[in-house]
């Protein structure tokens, strides 16, 4: 069986797990999210990409979600000694390693899936990991700046509208300064990787993975051709729902959801994806066992949606075959 899963990065990472445990012998290709990606102290880095690759490949820290494991943090400290900004942004001495052979191989011209597999052939993460799309489309968000001084003190003055990257805007914000708007700087230009429309094509069933539905899997269907081969394609699209009993299991989707005027709930984002058969995503849409949602044209079942280990989201990852009736 061939399974394409369209995903972001910790929760996307997660589910990847459950995919690779549920269906051992099958063929999977993942569509990540790249919109999250940034390049800081001259290095490019790939947060989603990353999550996955080290999730998959065994190296990364499970505690903090992100990064490595048996991580230091040297490189960082000289950087804050000598008042190399952002400080905001924690890059850790092994990471860092990744970030180098990446950005060196992005300068001399090889594209990002090109450079997505070479690091993949020390991760072997028993899945093909391809990013949305191999051009930049880094996604802004606009916010109303508070006035404040050069070591960051509040003024008197008026807030000043703003397009922040992503990065800044969840990391060094955690999100709370209210977004006005998401923009994906580059979507005009961006096309889908190779092989990411071949992989939804030629894929049984497509599953959209319990991620960010704004920043993560709608930063993926902003790409120009990729929703429309989900909607054309012969497989089934299954998702899962992000949103437990009102709130996201992980991740700040609460911060994110109502920009769009989108309810943050389990059938607030399936209705935002939409059943196919009326231009949206989904065919069929999992939620976890406590929550109901009815959305027009897609098949809803409901099950324990928590990804606590391999095995319970490897379960969640059965259920939804059994929706796409594999
Ligand atoms: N998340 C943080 O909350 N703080 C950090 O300093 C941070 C650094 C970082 C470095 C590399 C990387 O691949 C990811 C990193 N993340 C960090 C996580 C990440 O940026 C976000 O959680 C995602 O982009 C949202 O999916």
């Amino acid at each position: 069986m061939r399974i394409a899963v369209l995903a972001g990065g910790i929760g996307g990472a997660r589910f990847l797990r459950g995919v690779r445990a549920a269906c051992p012998d099958d063929d999977v290709t993942a569509v990540v999210n790249t919109g999250d990606d940034v390049t800081l102290h001259g290095l490019r880095i790939c947060p989603d990409l990353d999550s996955v690759m080290y999730t998959l490949g065994g190296a990364h820290d499970s505690e903090r979600g992100w990064g490595r494991k048996d991580e230091t943090w040297r490189i960082k400290e000289e950087l804050t000694v000598y008042g190399a900004q952002p400080t905001w942004f924690s890059l850790g001495d092994l990471d860092i390693a990744t970030h180098l052979v990446r950005t060196r191989m992005l300068e001399a011209g090889y594209p990002l899936s090109d450079v997505t597999a070479a690091l993949c052939r020390r991760w072997q993460p028993g899945v093909r990991l391809l990013p949305m799309s191999d051009e930049r489309c880094e996604t802004h968000v606009v916010v109303d700046l508070p006035d404040e001084d050069d070591e960051g003190n509040p003024g008197t003055g008026p807030a000043k509208r703003r397009a922040i990257h992503f990065q800044e805007w969840w990391v060094r914000h955690r999100a709370a300064l209210p977004a006005q708007a998401f923009v994906q700087v580059g979507v005009d230009d961006a096309t889908p990787a190779p092989g990411v429309v071949e992989a939804i094509t030629a894929a049984d069933v497509v599953l959209v993975a319990p991620s960010n539905p704004v920043v993560s899997i709608g930063t993926i269907l902003g790409v120009a051709g990729i929703r429309e081969a989900l909607a054309a394609g012969p497989a089934p699209v299954i998702g899962v729902s992000p949103i437990v009993g009102g709130a996201p299991v992980r991740g700040m989707a609460d911060a994110c959801l109502p920009v769009l005027g989108v309810e943050v709930s389990a059938e607030g984002v399936g209705r935002h994806y939409g059943g196919r058969a009326d231009g949206g995503l989904l065919d069929g849409w999992l939620v976890h066992d406590t929550d109901a949602a009815s959305v027009p044209g897609v098949e809803v079942r409901a099950v324990p949606l928590m990804m606590t280990d391999d095995d319970a989201t490897a379960a969640m990852v059965k259920a939804a075959l059994e929706l796409a009736h594999l």
